[in-house]
């Protein structure tokens, strides 16, 4: 049994099978992580969203973006994009099925840390014992306690009967400060933001949604890689993709950024967890 990680798939779905096939996925035994957005923009995401699905357990997968913003096109809350390529998806005759199963995906997902993680990444036994994914990263103003919460919290709401609702209530980026989610609503907006958007916070830990670029090429002095100002992934190693321009590169040990924009034209990266060993992919034009 392996443990594989995959980053932003998109629609990328002659990519992903290639890098299946290069690992000899068994989905009898093998377990497939996926950091999130699916769908959206690559030319595939109708056959992307039926194969994950049909691994059924052997697939674990976290809501980006990307997929958050599929669900309120469906619900008729917002209109598609014909950049995002998802006309044959949403025109599908198990789009309902596929929809409400994806619905159900939770924000973040983990699995035990293996005992040669511990030295290699100098851990701190008896912190946390497992490794987290999520598409995004973890809010600094958040311990693992919270994030777990909040995931469960949202969660339990986009697989409700009332998910219409909340996906309207999704929209906007305030609070981008957890100390200002107050109501079940701010909770809603702000978990969702800082699970499925962030990648840049200011000191104070609050997020902020603008920038994009790698931290190499950010002139802006008044933010920082949430990473860098996480103290949670200091003890947990994190997964995490929705990062593109980071190209899976990171100054910080613990951390593991998988989208490296496969959908721009770039690759598709898995990694193989028990050893740490990244398959590529290149872009298929
Ligand atoms: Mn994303």
């Amino acid at each position: 049994m392996a443990i594989y990680l995959v980053g932003d798939v998109q629609g990328c779905f002659n990519e992903l099978i290639a890098l299946l096939e290069q690992v000899n996925f068994d989905k009898k035994k093998d377990v497939l992580y996926l950091a999130g957005d699916l769908v959206a923009r690559g030319p595939d995401s109708l056959a992307t969203l039926r194969l994950v699905k049909s691994l059924g357990d052997s697939a674990k997968v976290v809501l980006g973006n990307h997929d958050l913003h599929l669900l309120a096109v469906h619900a008729g809350i917002k209109k598609a994009k014909n950049s995002d390529k998802l006309a044959e998806l949403l025109a599908a005759h198990d789009v309902d099925e596929l929809m409400d199963w994806l619905a159900k995906q939770p924000l973040l997902q983990k699995f035990p840390l293996l005992p040669s993680d511990v030295p290699s990444n100098h851990l701190a036994r008896g912190s946390n014992e497992f490794v987290y994914m999520s598409h995004a990263g973890i809010s600094p103003q958040w311990q693992i306690t919270d994030a777990q919460t909040q995931a469960e919290f949202v969660q339990s709401k986009l697989a409700s009967n009332d998910r219409k609702r909340w996906l309207t209530l999704m929209y906007g980026e305030q609070p981008n400060n957890w100390q200002q989610a107050e109501s079940d609503v701010d909770k809603f907006r702000y978990s969702i933001n800082a699970f499925t958007r962030m990648r840049y916070c200011f000191s104070d830990g609050s997020l902020e949604f603008n920038q994009k670029e790698a931290p190499d090429k950010n002139t802006l002095t008044n933010i920082y890689p949430w990473y860098q100002l996480s103290q949670t992934i200091n003890h947990t190693p994190w997964i995490f993709g929705h990062w593109a321009s980071l190209m899976g590169q990171c100054s910080h040990a613990n951390i593991y950024p998988l989208d490296t924009g496969c959908v721009w034209g770039n690759q598709l990266t898995m990694l193989r967890w028990h050893d740490k060993k990244y398959f590529i992919q290149a872009a298929i034009t």
